[in-house]
């Protein structure tokens, strides 16, 4: 009955249920899941106890819970479970239908790409929504997850409770929209992996940093001024992070707006150190105010991004995952930096000749993983500048980095400061016992030296050339 990928939903998946004689045998677990979703369900515990006969590692849906019977009006809980949830169990049991075939798997060290519709990706959702995806024991580690059991349960941080009750919300509101008018587009989704030889020697480089032009802004976020723009995802390697969990900073608000990303999760293996994943065509649905603890869901969203001729959304968004430094002296070292550059290229980076769009991007690795935006800039802008593309800088409200960027900048342009030179100096901080908060004033003066040695050598080099010719 149901082929679904070399992932999850199988057609020989088979699962013990206990007969009228109280003996175990197997059933087709999809079976199970189709009898069980089309029981009447009238509350989020009755949910949980039907869920339960599918799915057994669960944990308690407290979250899911507290949001139907504290959060929403009475009003509210009672449409959903009248109309909305009916609407999604229909949509994930017709999931043969939409989707026949199988979804391949994008695995670590392979660039590759897969194209679902949206109501595919519709379909794939009301799926996790219910917790249908079997737990596997072969890919559990290296893949992210994507039943949506952990967000239901994220309730024990009485801090984050809202924001869960939020980002429920925001799931809420994408089932409506997908249940009430079918949506028609297409998302792509394109893992890019990097071998050793096909990154940049960056001691090498000497392409000029002044010839990338950049755009710094203490106002502004990625997903709203970024528009046309590739739009940075500050990732985790489990791409989504904590989003079908309690996070809620930069990557899950975006796959919570946007939750077609969501279903990266369900074939997009742990990115390795020179991958990214880029998604074109995601369609946003929600808007919001706040962030973290603060974040609030504050209605609908009408995307007008126009499409592209598959069909996509004008919308590219690319998840790199920063290191997390537990330590963040760490990170100036020099196989550190490299590692980041690598990465920051692998997002960027593009097979296309001509033009390509600016990054859309900010203090990418600086917030929940401690890193160093004065360093993550420059990283940034050096990758940018190797894969041809400019650069927008959003610095989500700091003014004091905003001007810092800019002047650093000025500096390397008017000085025309190369690549390979920057590297230079990047490794050569590494080495030295100099305070991190004086990183760019630490460049300015790395280079004024190797300028004034190079003035001495040429100095020597003239006078012996004179004594010669004497
Ligand atoms: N636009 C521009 N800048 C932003 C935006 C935005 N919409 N949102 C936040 N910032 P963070 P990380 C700025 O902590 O350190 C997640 O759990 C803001 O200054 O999300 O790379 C992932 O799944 C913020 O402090 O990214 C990973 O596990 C900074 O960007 C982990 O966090 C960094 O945002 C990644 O952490």
């Amino acid at each position: 009955m149901m082929i679904m990928c070399e992932c999850h939903i199988h057609q020989k998946n088979l699962f013990p249920v206990k007969n009228e004689n109280d003996e175990k045998t197997l059933k087709q677990r999809w079976e199970i899941i189709q009898e069980s979703l089309l029981q009447p369900i009238h509350s989020s515990k009755e949910l949980e106890v039907v869920i339960s006969s599918y799915n057994t590692r669960l944990p308690k849906f407290l979250a899911l819970h507290h949001f139907f019977e504290n959060i929403l009006e009475e009003d509210e809980t009672r449409q959903f479970f009248e109309t909305l949830l009916p609407r999604i169990i229909e949509l994930a049991l017709s999931l043969p239908d939409i989707l026949p075939g199988n979804i391949p798997l994008l695995k670590q060290g392979c660039s590759k790409s897969i194209s679902l519709s949206q109501l595919q990706i519709a379909s794939l959702l009301a799926n996790a929504f219910l917790c249908t995806f079997p737990w596997r024991k072969d890919s559990a580690v290296s893949y992210p997850g994507i039943n949506f059991a952990r967000l239901f349960a994220a309730h024990l941080r009485p801090k984050r409770e809202q924001a869960v009750a939020e980002k429920l919300k925001c799931v809420c509101h994408y089932f409506r929209r997908v249940t009430t008018q079918k949506p028609v587009g297409v998302v792509t989704f394109e893992r890019k992996h990097f071998s050793k030889s096909q990154l940049p020697r960056w001691d090498r480089l000497d392409n000029n940093l002044g010839n990338t032009r950049i755009h710094v802004s203490s106002t502004g976020v990625i997903e709203d001024e970024g528009s046309g723009l590739l739009q940075v995802d500050f990732a985790n390697k489990n791409v989504g992070g904590g989003v079908l969990g309690f996070g809620c900073v930069q990557e899950e608000i975006r796959f919570i707006i946007c939750p077609e990303l969501i279903v990266s999760r369900l074939f997009t293996e742990q990115l390795g150190p020179t991958e990214a994943l880029v998604v074109t065509g995601a369609e946003r649905f929600s808007n919001y105010t706040g962030y973290g603890d603060s974040f609030v869901w504050s209605g609908n969203c009408s995307d007008t991004t126009p499409h592209d001729n598959s069909g996509r959304r004008r919308t590219s968004i690319v998840a790199i995952d920063a290191l997390r430094f537990t330590r963040p002296i760490e990170q100036y070292n020099t196989s550190n930096v490299f590692r980041e550059i690598n990465k920051a290229y692998a997002g960027f980076h593009s097979r296309f000749e001509g033009p390509l769009p600016p990054v859309a991007t900010g203090n990418w690795g600086c917030g929940a993983f401690r890193g160093d935006p004065n360093l993550k800039s420059l990283i940034q802008l050096m990758a940018c500048s190797a894969a041809r593309r400019d650069m927008v800088y959003f610095t989500f409200g700091d003014s004091q980095l905003c001007n810092s960027i800019h002047e650093i900048y000025i500096f390397l342009a008017t000085n025309q400061v190369t690549i390979s030179q920057l590297w230079r100096y990047l490794c050569q901080f590494a080495n030295a016992k100099v305070k991190s908060e004086h990183l760019f004033s630490y460049i300015q003066q790395a280079h004024f030296d190797s300028k004034r040695q190079l003035c001495i050598k040429d100095f020597f080099l003239f006078q012996q050339e004179e004594i010669r010719k004497k």
